[in-house]
């Protein structure tokens, strides 16, 4: 399970770096997860190239993403929070914008073909256990632009951090 959320990464970088629009937008929670997550992605984003607009909340919220889900050709990011919303964000998107859900939440399945759903509780992980929000932050910062050194940011944040990447034999 572990090499598919590896190679899952993988796949959303490539898409990532192939989209036209070098610029994203970045909701994450307010907690220290995912601010933490935050502050990875924003920095790593910028390394790789990419404009980055940063949107710290409490949760995603309805009338929120019907704004959001008007744009075509975005990138957008949900960090430390809906994975189990991945169905609404499909609905919303309609195939338009490239959507990643980096969260380690409850978790529900994508329906849309550019919505990516990278919670790792659809890969076998406990989210309240196994890995933070901010460890699926910097899993994905390391498929991106690699080597990269904000993972101190997410052991502060939560100490499942610790446990994943101690077992994980990168
Ligand atoms: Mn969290």
């Amino acid at each position: 399970m572990r090499d598919q959320l590896i190679n899952a990464h993988g796949k959303r970088v490539k898409e990532v770096r192939q989209w036209p629009k070098k610029e994203v937008q970045i909701f994450h929670h307010n907690d220290s997860d995912g601010l933490s997550s935050g502050a990875i992605l924003t920095r790593t984003f910028e390394r790789a190239g990419f404009g980055v607009r940063r949107f710290c909340l409490e949760k995603p919220y309805p009338a929120l993403l019907q704004k959001v889900y008007k744009q075509e050709g975005g990138i957008i990011v949900f960090a430390d929070f809906a994975g189990r919303i991945a169905p609404i964000l499909s609905d919303l998107n309609r195939g338009r914008n490239l959507t990643l859900i980096l969260d380690h939440h409850v978790a529900e399945p994508s329906t849309d073909p550019k919505v990516h759903n990278l919670d790792p509780c659809l890969y076998g992980l406990k989210g309240d256990r196994d890995i933070s929000g901010s460890t699926t932050c910097y899993l994905f910062a390391n498929t991106l632009d690699p080597p990269i050194k904000t993972w101190p940011i997410s052991l502060l944040s939560e100490r499942w951090a610790m446990n994943f990447l101690w077992t994980a034999a990168w």
